[in-house]
C-alpha cells in the first residue's frame, strides 16, 4: 500500500425510498483522486447505525486516514452543509436500512454529549463561496444515521490527535426533487466539484479562520 496520507470520504446507500443517495453519487466520482498531497479513498456505508460504524471503523483500521469526511442526503436543504457539530444521541424519526430505529440512545455510551468538526468549517465555507457555490455551516447533522457517523467519526478524530473530521449535508439531485413540488436541488457535478475544495481547503489549513457564519435561529 502506499505511503501517501489518506482522506477517507464516505457516502451512504440510498434510504427512505429513494433509489439514489447523491452522497454516494458525489463520493464515488472522487474515488482515488489526488488532493494536496492525499489520496481520497471513497467508501460506501449502510443507511444502518450499526452497519455504517462497524463498516467506518474497519475502514479506519486499515487505512489509517488523517482526513476523515463524512457526506449524507439532506432532502430538503438548499445549500452545500457544512456541519459543525455532531451529538452522542440516536433518535430515528423512520427506521434504518436494517429495520433499526433507535430512540434517545446514544452513539456511544459514556461518551461526550458532542463534539465540534475539527476540519476548519469557515475557511471550508469561504472557499466555496468564492468557487461561486452554495454552502452555509449547519449546527445540528439532525439525530439520524447521519449525526451518528459524524460522532463516530469525531470520537475516533479526539482519540487519535493526527486526525481531523468532519461532515457535509448535501441537497437532493435536480431527479429527485422533481418529483416533489419546491423541493430545493443541486446538480452532481456541483456537488462533486464543492466537495473537492472543501477538501483541498481541509488540506491546506490546518488552524480555522474567524469567519462570521453563526445562525440567530
Ligand atoms: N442521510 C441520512 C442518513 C443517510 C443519508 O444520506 C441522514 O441525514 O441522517
Amino acid at each position: 500500500m502506499s505511503t501517501i496520507p489518506r482522506i477517507l470520504l464516505t457516502g451512504f446507500d440510498p434510504f427512505g425510498g429513494e433509489s439514489i443517495n447523491p452522497s454516494w453519487e458525489a463520493v464515488r466520482a472522487l474515488h482515488g483522486k489526488r488532493i494536496g498531497g492525499h489520496r481520497i479513498v471513497a467508501l460506501q456505508l449502510p443507511t444502518e447505525f450499526a452497519g455504517s460504524l462497524r463498516k467506518l471503523k474497519a475502514a479506519v483500521r486499515e487505512l489509517a486516514p488523517t482526513i476523515l469526511l463524512g457526506v449524507g442526503q439532506a432532502g430538503g436543504r438548499a445549500q452545500l452543509s457544512i456541519e459543525r457539530v455532531a451529538i452522542n444521541l440516536q433518535d430515528a424519526r423512520i427506521p434504518d436500512n436494517a429495520g433499526a430505529q433507535p430512540i434517545d440512545e446514544p452513539v456511544i455510551a459514556g461518551a461526550p454529549a458532542a463534539y465540534f468538526s475539527t476540519l476548519p468549517i469557515k475557511a471550508m465555507l469561504a472557499a466555496l463561496h468564492a468557487q461561486g457555490l452554495p454552502a452555509e455551516i449547519s449546527n445540528s447533522a439532525g439525530t439520524y444515521v447521519c449525526n451518528h457517523i459524524a460522532y463516530a467519526m469525531l470520537h475516533l478524530a479526539a482519540m487519535k490527535r493526527s486526525v481531523r473530521a468532519g461532515f457535509i449535508h448535501i441537497p437532493y439531485l435536480p431527479a429527485q426533487a422533481a418529483a416533489r413540488r419546491g423541493a430545493a436541488s443541486m446538480a452532481l457535478d456541483d456537488v462533486v466539484h464543492g466537495l473537492e475544495v472543501a477538501l483541498r481547503t481541509a488540506v491546506a489549513t490546518p488552524v480555522d479562520r474567524k469567519l462570521g457564519g453563526g445562525a440567530l435561529d
